[in-house]
């Protein structure tokens, strides 16, 4: 079982796609709306439009019961799911009848996974949670349908990345991601690959903002915070300016790269470990060679940045107009939400850095309270970022905020590497469950709602199992 199997599978299924295209069936393809989610509708619908096929791609936060219904109402012919569907195999089957597929990298049954109408890579497998994302799934299954598809390779790349799949030696892709799809987008010339700081707009931004505006890693102090950057800078007699000029990341020396490393060391980890840290800011950059020099979409991750703004602000829509070619009025508008998106989110991690009562630290539990100040739908981007803190990485990182209705909202995660022994998301499935609430997730990270009051036995269910005496218990 591997790649070869993977493939025959994506054959039968693109043949599928082929056939509903021929019948000039209407198709709606529902995507998941982050990164991920809108790059592999938008490779399949654009794959779809090339075939002059009749399609609409629709992001939607999540999928249930309800959501199947009123999709079955609106009578399109044909169903493609990417991204997302997993756990409504059964429920599609009896609604829709043979009208659908999924295309999907999340963990299922077997059942679900082995569904003839299903294409994952776990049937095979091949890990969905690092060697192929949606996108990816939705990649190999367009090159089936037109090999000129191979175009599309770079958007695939940016869905992986931003799915944080960059999981082999400093930062790069493994598994299909690398030995299919970039060698396909470098193979015609769409991407660079190469080692450097992976701070964002290496080649546009003054260093200071390239450094406080990278999310990840997350750097207490300095992210979101360019004027502490720039007189960290300074301070340590490195030169910012060439006359008049801001200078910027990718013009500096190897020497000077390092100089950078050295001043932020004590800012990432008290231990000092510089080591650590140079694998942790140095690593593989991706370059989209066909995008504009000072486009925020030039950088790989940076796209995909711009994509998860678009879908948490409510506007997929601009990312997927994105990802179909348009470089004018949705581009404008991407840029726009990005910065405000960002600024958001730099605000939220300068309160939560410097309000002391909104970080409790335990031994391995790290609760963060951003009641009245996280709004909701911000809080997976909240903890992600604060999770790839090298200050977090033994640890769980819990985070709270309250929601409308006053309930709870949990986003939890864990590094990939500590306490293996829990399953993140299984563990706060079950707990929120028996609090009245709901939940679940992947391994190391996990999201859950539950009553307002249910929080200091959720914590305290936590901290047992772990077994971290140490952490108090505050509401
Ligand atoms: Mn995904």
């Amino acid at each position: 079982m591997g790649l070869k199997e993977f493939k025959e599978k994506t054959e039968d299924i693109s043949e599928l796609i082929e056939t509903t295209i021929d019948e000039r069936k209407q198709i709606i393809i529902i995507c998941h709306l982050d990164a991920d989610g809108i790059t592999s509708g938008s490779i399949i619908g654009k794959s779809i439009f090339k075939e002059e096929g009749r399609a609409v791609i629709r992001a939607v936060n999540d999928l249930g019961p309800n959501q199947i219904f009123n999709l079955k109402k609106q009578e399109y012919d044909f169903y493609i799911f990417t991204d997302i569907g997993m756990g409504y195999v059964e429920l599609l089957d009896k609604e829709l009848g043979e009208r659908w597929i999924i295309l999907d990298h999340h963990q299922s049954s077997e059942d679900e996974i082995k569904h003839q109408r299903v294409l994952n890579p776990y049937e095979f497998g091949i890990d969905g949670g690092t060697e192929i994302s949606g996108a990816g799934v939705a990649y190999m299954t367009a090159k089936k349908l037109n090999s000129s598809n191979r175009e599309l390779s770079a958007l695939a790349i940016v869905g992986a990345l931003a799915d944080r799949q960059d999981q082999g030696p400093s930062r790069s892709l493994i598994g299909i991601n690398q030995k299919a799809i970039l060698k396909d987008a470098k193979y015609i010339g769409l991407i660079k690959e190469e080692k450097d700081l992976i701070f964002y707009g290496r080649e546009t931004k003054p260093i200071h903002e390239s450094i406080g505006s990278t999310n990840i890693p997350f750097i207490p102090l300095i992210t979101g915070n360019y004027d502490a950057c720039l007189a960290a800078l300074v301070s340590a007699n490195f030169k910012v300016k060439e006359g008049d000029r801001w200078r910027t990341i990718s013009e500096l020396s190897y020497e000077e790269k390092m100089k950078l490393i050295e001043i932020l060391i004590p800012y990432i980890t008290k231990s000092g470990a510089k080591g650590e840290v140079i694998e942790e800011l140095f690593g593989n950059v991706y370059t989209l060679l066909k995008e504009e020099e000072r486009s925020i979409l030039r950088d790989a991750r940076e796209f995909g940045s711009l994509l998860n703004a678009c879908g948490r602000e409510g506007k997929a829509g601009s990312g997927i107009l994105i990802c179909l070619g348009d470089r004018d009025e949705a581009y404008s508008d991407g840029e726009k939400i990005l910065q405000d998106y960002r600024r958001t989110l730099m605000k939220y991690l300068q309160i939560i850095n410097t309000d002391a009562k909104r970080m409790i630290s335990g031994k391995k539990i790290v609760q963060i309270i951003g009641d009245e100040l996280i709004d909701e739908k911000m809080l997976g981007a909240v903890s992600s970022i604060l999770s790839s803190s090298l200050a977090f990485k033994e640890k769980i990182l819990i985070v709270r905020t309250k929601t409308k209705e006053n309930d709870l909202k949990i986003s939890a995660r864990k590094g990939n590497n500590t306490l293996k022994e829990i399953n993140l998301g299984l563990t706060i499935k079950e707990l929120s469950k028996k609090l009245n609430g709901s939940g679940g997730g992947h391994v190391a990270a996990a999201g859950a709602k539950i009553p307002l009051e249910s929080y200091e036995k959720f914590i305290a269910e936590m901290i047992k199992k772990v077994g971290d005496e140490e952490n108090k218990i505050e509401s």
